[in-house]
């Protein structure tokens, strides 16, 4: 494999109540990757309506992950920020990749089988499509690390399970347009930290998820102080104190899961934690956690307020980012419609 320009992607849904576990498992990270890596980072619209969106929420929910983008520390101008939907290279190659993915790589996928749930026949072709999308998402970009949590990981097996077969597929004319041995490399999910996978507050055994009905499953971005306080004083627990070594929270989740998000809001280990912490009652344990999410989400949620209050200025950010992401895309995209064989318009 020969070695691309190293490259990092990734996105989030603007499908409404960003929590925890997208800033730990995802946007913070987004943020520690500016320094070592060309970033793109992407408000993924087209995802998003693969199940019902209000249309003027939507719009909304767009420029507030917008926001919390920037909120949390994303730059603009070193980064490039900007919604998939105006940049039209995803949709067009995700065309070209539905013709390289099969269905037996599709019907295998989990997160699928968990939106749709029992009514399978009622699910739109979209979201039976999406990891197919996402493929196309980092690979217009030919990105070479994707920082996601736990839940893409699937999903990143595809994208490059797809990239490998058109390698193959057209390995005759990528080498003959001067391209070498590979066009798209076989990208790497970065995922990892204390907290790739933040679970529910009510329930230690599933994922947060802005869709859970319960508000108390989830801290969200926006939520004020006095929320968070409440969520994290009702958040489930059990009745020992925290143990002092990490093989303790094996079997039991819920403190797996507060321990976890403590450790990452506070860039340490659960070891740090545990060694802090270890024999305290969860009482006191839960004021310290209280302390540390207001100090740190606080700011976040502030920020997003102050600049969901400026559409303008989000939409000015969003515009600029996509004119540099379809710099980068439209000649991959171009590339690869030679490669297939299509004729290019003179
Ligand atoms: N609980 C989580 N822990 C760690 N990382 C998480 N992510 C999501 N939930 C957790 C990561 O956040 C990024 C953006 O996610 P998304 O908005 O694209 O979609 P999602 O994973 O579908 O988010 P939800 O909350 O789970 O939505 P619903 O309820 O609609 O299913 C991704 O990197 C994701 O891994």
């Amino acid at each position: 494999m020969p070695a691309f320009k190293e490259l990092v992607f990734s996105g989030v849904q603007p499908t409404g109540n960003l929590h925890l576990g997208n800033y730990l498992g995802a946007i913070k990270r987004f943020v520690a990757m500016q320094a070592q890596f060309e970033c793109l980072y992407c408000v993924v619209d087209l995802h998003a309506i693969t199940v019902w969106q209000d249309p003027g929420e939507l719009t909304r929910q767009i420029r507030e992950v917008t926001a919390a983008f920037l909120a949390a520390g994303i730059d603009p101008a070193r980064s490039v920020v900007f919604n998939q939907s105006q940049v039209p290279q995803h949709a067009e190659l995700a065309w070209i990749f539905n013709c390289v993915a099969r269905l037996g790589w599709l019907n295998r996928m989990t997160q699928f089988k968990e939106k749709a749930g029992k009514d399978r026949e009622n699910a739109s072709v979209g979201l039976y499509d999406y990891p197919v999308l996402m493929a196309a998402d980092i690979l217009a970009y030919r990105a070479t690390h994707v920082p996601v949590g736990e839940d893409q990981k699937q999903h990143l097996e595809l994208t490059r399970d797809i990239a490998q077969k058109f390698n193959n597929d057209f390995a005759g004319t990528i080498a003959e347009q001067g391209h070498g041995e590979a066009f798209f490399p076989l990208t790497e999910p970065l995922i990892g930290g204390p907290a790739a996978r933040v679970m529910s507050l009510r329930d230690g055994t599933k994922k947060m998820s802005k869709s859970d009905p319960s508000d108390y499953s989830r801290i969200n971005l926006t939520d004020d102080s006095d929320a968070i306080a409440q969520k994290v004083r009702k958040a489930k627990t059990d009745a020992e104190p925290l143990p002092s070594e990490t093989a303790g929270l094996e079997k039991r989740p819920e403190a797996d899961n507060l321990v976890g998000i403590f450790a990452a809001l506070n860039d340490a280990s659960r070891e740090d934690v545990l060694r802090e912490y270890g024999g305290a009652q969860f009482s006191a344990f839960k004021g310290a956690l209280v302390d540390l999410a207001v100090a740190k989400l606080g700011p976040i949620g502030a920020e997003m307020k102050r600049l969901v209050a400026d559409p303008g200025h989000i939409d000015a950010v969003l515009a600029d980012g996509a004119a540099r992401a379809e710099a980068i895309a439209a000649p991959n995209v171009a590339a690869v419609k030679d490669i297939v064989g299509f004729v290019r318009r003179r």
